[in-house]
């Protein structure tokens, strides 16, 4: 089977003034875009044509590495577009803020925390908030690679995902990617999280 660019599940300047317009069309209409074409000419007339994305994660050190990267880079983008949304940020309610509040002490502590993995990602990568064990982890990735490939240094299911990639900040934010991630607070839609927490665990 072949994979396709999902929807954003808003309009490219719904996440003003916190992420730009332009930003959000590149980064979904080229990047994103980018991984999918990519993924779907480097897995044509192979095998690999009849996994799920979910596959292609858990096996990725057995895969060329434009699958990899694209599987890892359309896999990561679809996740992090529907935890974003215009009117959100705020924090979480419920078993997560519960859970977040055990592992840190504070979502204040949690956000800290989070921040200082996501700026000390050097180069182009993510960074994580996941379940690991039945717990909260936080962790990073490098380039397009994500916590369910088996090649990550830190497994786990993630919840939410920070793109840090020049690409995602660099025209609004420039060099300031502490900027960018306090900014992606206003943005994150505890609800999604919360569910996949939920699903997670
Ligand atoms: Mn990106």
């Amino acid at each position: 089977m072949s994979f396709t660019l999902p929807d954003l599940p808003y309009a490219t300047n719904a996440l003003e003034p916190h992420i730009d317009k332009t930003t959000m069309e590149i980064h979904h209409g080229k990047h994103h875009a980018g991984y999918v074409n990519n993924l779907n000419k480097a897995i044509a007339g192979t095998p690999l044509e009849n996994k799920s994305l979910e596959e292609l994660m858990k096996d990725a050190s057995k895969h060329p590495v434009a699958v990899r990267n694209n599987a890892g880079g359309h896999w990561n983008h679809s996740f992090f577009w529907p935890q974003m949304g215009p009117k959100a940020g705020g924090s979480p309610s419920g078993k997560l803020a519960e859970a977040i509040n055990k592992t840190w002490g504070s979502f204040d502590k949690f956000k800290e925390e989070f921040a200082k993995v996501a700026g000390a990602r050097f180069g182009s990568g993510w960074a994580w908030l996941g379940v690991k064990d039945g717990g909260l982890c936080i962790c990073s990735t490098p380039n397009q690679d994500n916590p369910l490939m088996d090649i990550a240094e830190c497994k786990c299911q993630p919840i939410l995902g920070i793109d840090v990639w020049e690409h995602a900040y660099y025209l609004k934010y420039q060099n300031r990617r502490p900027d960018y991630v306090t900014a992606f607070w206003n943005l994150v839609r505890w609800d999604v999280v919360a569910d996949r927490y939920a699903k997670a665990k």
